[in-house]
């Protein structure tokens, strides 16, 4: 495994919660580096003044000539790497890396590498709980919580990582224990040139992988795979060998492997069939690091979900409240509409919109149709998803969240839910998505 040279220049370019564990690193090893960041005050600039004040930092507008006196950039991940300013140093024969990479080269313990259009969290914190169910030292991170170099530890056991594409894209070798592609479907479509740049850089995932999970009913997940590459599949269909899935049995479903029932879906406390096929990825993730299956069913009945992702806030007046504020693509909120929309006796009352990050919204219409008595709409791409949702169901539209709450108490009938799952982004309205859905929440409980 190679260590880094400490005779050389580095740069760090972005200055945010990623940008600072590369600080960190750097300066723990002694590495020479400095820093740049296009935002006049980056999140971390306090920080790193306090504790690094010796440290280089240029702030506003990146300078080509500057980036082009380093031999590596570790670029933070909210940057594109098309930037022009990143792509006349790479021209200049400057690597192009990021954290993850640092990390890949330093890591001592395996790594289970999650990526996705979505469930990568719940996936990975579900890997994560069986882990410690199973008695494993652990470390989970990466695009959620802590970054992944923070996680770096002599005592470390197994790695835990959810990976975003733009995180693969400065990730030259991985070399996970295990990796996933858990679905593919459009996002991030105003950093892509289209779905094929967005696949290549998730696929990245799977460089130097030992073992591969694969969802075999997406078809974008499957790796060209190297001759005699263990490959386990999961799939809401009947398993076969080396497979997890569903399987019918008493007129009951259960999560199995093969041809072994392991646990009734009903035992699990998050729902919708997209959970099952979550819980079914994360089976395949921990078989494949060998984790025992009780430890691994264990953590599987002990998950109740992760907040705004389909968490249940109220019922009231026979109307269940849902707060998806997650789904900020397409695939997500499908997912959601679907699931929740065939596990409830009336329809739905979807409230959506926000920023579309150029997504076609056409995929929605046909089970918005299917599940929705009403669409709420609100954010800037409104009008763009009226427009594709068609006229079978109804469209109100409205200007904040505390708007979006009262229409849905007027439009939602006993037996229905009320669905906040976005499809978009939330940044034209919000902070985040957090943001998003603590102010829904928040309406909803006030609602006498
Ligand atoms: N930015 C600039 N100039 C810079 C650097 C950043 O304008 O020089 C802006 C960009 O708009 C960028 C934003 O700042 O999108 C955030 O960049 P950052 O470097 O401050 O980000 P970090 O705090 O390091 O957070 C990043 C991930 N953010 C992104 O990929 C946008 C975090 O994922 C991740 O948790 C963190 O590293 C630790 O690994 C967040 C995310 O939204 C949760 N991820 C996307 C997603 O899940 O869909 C991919
Ligand atoms: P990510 O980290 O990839 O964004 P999360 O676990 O945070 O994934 O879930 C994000 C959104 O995706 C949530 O709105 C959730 O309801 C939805 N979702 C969860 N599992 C799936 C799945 N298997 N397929 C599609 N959407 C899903």
């Amino acid at each position: 495994m190679s260590v880094i040279a400490s005779d050389q220049f580095r740069i760090v370019v972005g200055l945010g919660k990623s940008g600072m564990s590369v600080v960190r690193f750097l300066a723990n090893r002694g590495v020479p580096f400095a820093v740049a960041d296009t935002r006049e005050n980056p999140p971390e600039l306090a920080t790193l003044r306090r504790d690094y004040p010796q440290v280089d930092v240029r702030c506003g507008e990146l300078d080509p000539s500057f980036l082009g006196r380093a031999s590596e950039l570790y670029v933070s991940p909210g940057l594109a790497l098309a930037t022009p300013a990143l792509q006349q140093a790479a021209a200049g024969g400057v690597v192009l890396s990021g954290d993850i990479d640092l990390f890949a080269r330093h890591a001592k313990a395996p790594i289970v590498a999650i990526t996705g259009s979505n469930a990568k969290s719940t996936v990975t914190t579900l890997v994560g709980d069986m882990a410690l169910a199973a008695g494993k030292r652990v470390a989970v991170g990466g695009n959620l919580g802590t970054p992944a170099l923070d996680l770096l530890a002599d005592e470390v056991e197994l790695y835990v990582l959810e990976l975003s594409s733009f995180q693969l894209e400065t990730t030259h070798q991985l070399g996970a224990e295990v990796a996933t592609v858990l679905n593919l479907s459009e996002d991030h479509m105003d950093r892509y040139s289209g779905m094929p740049a967005y696949h290549l850089a998730k696929h990245r995932i799977f460089r130097g992988a030992r073992q591969v999970v694969v969802n075999r009913q997406d078809a974008l997940t499957r790796p060209l795979l190297g001759q005699g590459v263990p490959c386990w599949t999961f799939g809401l269909n009947a398993p076969d060998f080396n497979a997890f899935g569903l399987r019918e049995s008493n007129g009951q479903k259960y999560l199995a492997y093969a041809f072994d029932l392991l646990l009734p879906a009903s035992d699990l406390k998050v729902r919708g069939a997209h959970n099952q096929a979550n819980a079914l990825a994360a089976l395949a993730l921990g078989h494949a690091v060998g984790l025992p299956m009780a430890a691994m069913l264990q953590a599987l009945r002990a998950f109740t979900g992760l907040p705004h992702r389909c968490q249940w806030v109220r019922d009231r007046g026979g109307v269940a409240w849902y707060n998806d504020s997650k789904a900020t693509n397409v695939g997500a909120a499908l997912a959601a509409i679907e699931g929740l929309g065939a596990d409830i006796h009336g329809k739905l009352v979807l409230v959506a919109g926000g920023d579309g990050k150029g997504a076609d919204f056409a995929a929605l219409r046909q089970p918005v149709s299917q599940h929705c008595r009403a669409v709420v709409l609100l954010g800037r791409d409104a009008e763009r998803l009226a427009s594709a949702l068609g006229s079978d169901v109804p469209h109100v539209r409205v200007a904040s969240l505390d708007d979006a709450v009262a229409r849905c108490t007027e439009l939602a009938q006993p037996g229905d839910a009320v669905l906040l799952s976005p499809a978009c982004a939330s940044f034209d309205m919000f902070k985040n998505y957090e943001e998003r859905g603590r102010q829904f929440a928040d309406a909803v409980r006030a609602l006498p």
